[in-house]
């Protein structure tokens, strides 16, 4: 058994009665109460989940098992010369809580080299579909394909057993993390570069996603760090629910990531970071080469909002201050890409909108998100095909939701399952105050 899996079933046995005891001695004590307004409106803030992968603060943003993200990024182990660390010492990290060594990394990197080999069926699959499928119809296809190897599934259908299932629940997480790079990598040179798929390279995640999508350097730092800023969010987004929610009927990982790919896919959640490229696009075509200027930048957010239509790229549900994952990207075009046109566009983005949503009176974080500035440094190496961004969040979001559902089976959590209630019920609470 490899060092990460040895340790992590130490840690699902360590960590299992803790579970048990707040069931069994306070399975009564309330945490917390639902209003109307949560009902109707999505479950927002409703405290009913758990996760100890991370934690998202309003105020401060997101923790990986405790660590900031500058914090993450620092402690990690990273490629000599490069700037942000292995996303396998982050999956490490995700999973057992701890950081992983030199050694443990390089580990995991062996054990992933040894599982990436795509099944062939899966491009055949994707070469089925028209081409014009959003790659995100593409990516969810494919994982959903691989279906049939699952690990979990096979375990299910012999005679399963709850104690052991979180086993093969890892088994196929890293099966799936091995392989979705090159997927992703496949997908964007079939559908946009005409079929020359540049082959698996087999060294890091991050350098293996630069060479197969033909990108040089920096462009495998550029993977490192998307992929770790866009993991995770703790358990109620979309993605992540979904995993979740499809993960506890005794559904297989591939199943359930599928699923939460699709949620991914919405314009409200993952798909902002390609509708902030395509709203700037709009901006830059009716300029016609113009540089825009505040004013009229300030014009085009006003057209946008009075059309109806949200700003991409800002607000959030449990946010309440600029996003630390914005930040985190707003440093690193800083310092590789200053100059850049749409950087400096979206630069006067953060100027310009979070007041003018504040007059409108509605949102209730005029801040930006991750995805207002995601999308500028794919543009900048060579990434223009926006619609592909998604993708590369699914990519990221997956160890997320991957380790999450790991750790849902070593706990042994319940079939997800919260109550409806009528309109009709609803006007009566309401009634008796
Ligand atoms: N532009 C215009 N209006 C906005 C807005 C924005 N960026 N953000 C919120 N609002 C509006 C809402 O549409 C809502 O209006 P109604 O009452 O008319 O329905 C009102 O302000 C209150 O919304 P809220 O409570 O502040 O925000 P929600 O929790 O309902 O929604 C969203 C959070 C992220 C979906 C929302 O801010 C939004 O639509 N933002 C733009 C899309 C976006 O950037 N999504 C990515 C979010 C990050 C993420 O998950 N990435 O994957």
């Amino acid at each position: 058994m490899s060092s990460l899996k040895t340790k992590l079933a130490r840690k699902i046995e360590e960590h299992r009665p803790r579970t048990t005891r707040l069931v069994k001695e306070f399975g009564n004590v309330k945490v917390g109460d639902v209003t109307i307004e949560q009902a109707i409106g999505g479950a927002r803030s409703v405290k009913c989940l758990v996760t100890d992968i991370s934690y998202l603060d309003p105020m401060e943003g997101i923790r990986f098992r405790g660590y900031t993200i500058p914090e993450t990024m620092a402690a990690l182990p990273k490629p000599a010369g490069k700037d942000y660390p292995y996303v396998e010492a982050f999956w490490y990290l995700l999973l057992t809580g701890d950081v992983p060594t030199m050694e443990e990394t390089m580990e995991i990197i062996e054990d992933m080299k040894k599982r990436s080999d795509v099944p062939s069926y899966v491009w055949d699959v994707l070469k089925a579909m028209p081409k014009e499928s959003h790659p995100m119809a593409m990516f969810n296809t494919a994982i959903l394909v691989m279906q049939k190897e699952s690990k979990f599934a096979k375990f299910y259908e012999e005679g399963f057993n709850k104690m052991t299932a979180w086993d093969t629940m890892y088994e196929d997480s890293m099966d799936l993390l091995a392989r979705l790079p090159e997927i992703a990598a496949f997908i964007y040179r079939y559908k946009y570069k005409g079929g020359d798929i540049i082959a698996n390279p087999k060294q890091d995640m991050g350098t293996n996603f630069a060479k197969m999508m033909g990108i040089d350097a920096p462009y495998d730092d550029v993977a490192r760090m998307y992929f770790i800023l866009h993991s995770d969010h703790e358990s109620g987004n979309a993605s992540a629910h979904t995993t979740h929610l499809v993960a506890s009927t005794l559904s297989d990982a591939y199943y359930s990531l599928s699923a939460g790919m699709d949620a991914l896919a919405g314009p409200l959640h993952g798909l902002a970071n390609q509708e902030v490229l395509r709203w700037l696009q709009g901006v830059m075509d009716k300029l016609d080469g113009q540089e825009p200027t505040e004013a009229m930048m300030k014009q085009f957010v006003e057209d946008t909002l009075n059309s109806g239509q949200v700003i991409p790229g800002f607000g959030h549900a449990v946010l309440r201050k600029t996003d630390p994952r914005y930040q985190s990207q707003r440093e690193f075009c800083e310092k590789h890409l200053p100059n850049d046109k749409i950087f400096k566009y979206v630069d006067m983005l953060y100027r310009v909108v979070p007041d003018i949503l504040l007059a409108h009176g509605k949102a209730k974080n005029p801040w930006p998100n991750v995805d207002a500035q995601s999308g500028v440094i794919q543009w900048f190496y060579g990434i223009t095909e926006y619609d592909f961004y998604t993708v590369m969040f699914g990519v990221g979001r997956a160890i997320g939701v991957l380790a999450n559902i790991t750790w849902d089976r070593g706990l042994g959590y319940a079939l997800e399952r919260p109550k409806s209630l009528t309109t009709a019920m609803l006007e009566d609470i309401a009634a008796k105050g």
